[in-house]
């Protein structure tokens, strides 16, 4: 299976405003009801992530990539993930921080809540406005296995991007 990546969250999270910026597009976001496949990305619509009557359609499209995009807007502090969610799906997790460019935005509360979500895994603050950490969830969504995306998070020494590990701790 080629590398892919499914992006949940909440509504308003900012999926479709990343789905444009990794994906180099210059359309504005739309309301997505409904799936939207692209290239490497299958965006979901918030409702998806927000009632779990529609869990078993997150799971179902699970099946179809190998990487899953945990996404907590910065300026949000509602948290709609149920703690240790991530531990449902047998893909590999990327919590990504969005909006990280706006006046509002609380990276320190994200990476907690994102954390809650995400017990082992890397961390990615982005923003779509201004490209901050675009190029790090392309290269992730390129590796296979944890150890190479933790190798990788490790090596960049980069402020906006770390590695959660709560397993062992
Ligand atoms: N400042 C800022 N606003 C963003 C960013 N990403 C998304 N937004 C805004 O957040 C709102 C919701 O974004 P959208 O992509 O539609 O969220 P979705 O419902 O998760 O698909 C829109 O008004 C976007 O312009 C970002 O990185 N920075
Ligand atoms: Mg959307």
């Amino acid at each position: 299976m080629k590398n892919r990546a499914m992006l949940i969250g909440a509504i308003g999270a900012g999926k479709s405003t990343l789905t444009n910026s990794l994906l180099g597009k210059i359309v504005p976001a739309i309301k997505t009801q409904t799936l939207v496949y692209y290239d490497w990305i299958v965006d979901t619509p918030g409702e998806y992530t927000e009632n779990p009557f529609f869990y078993k359609n997150i799971m179902a499209t699970a099946l179809e990539v190998t990487h899953i995009f945990y996404l907590q807007d910065a300026t949000n502090g509602k948290m709609i993930f149920p703690p240790g969610f991530s531990m449902g799906f047998s893909k590999l997790p990327i919590g990504v921080i969005t909006k990280s460019d706006h006046p509002d935005a609380n990276i320190e509360r994200s990476i907690e809540m994102i954390r809650s979500v995400i017990s082992f895994g890397p961390i990615v603050i982005t923003s779509s406005v201004n490209g901050t950490g675009m190029e790090h969830l392309k290269a992730l969504v390129d590796m296979d296995d944890m150890a190479s995306m933790k190798n990788y998070v490790e090596n960049k020494q980069d402020d906006y991007l770390l590695f959660t590990n709560d397993l062992y701790s």
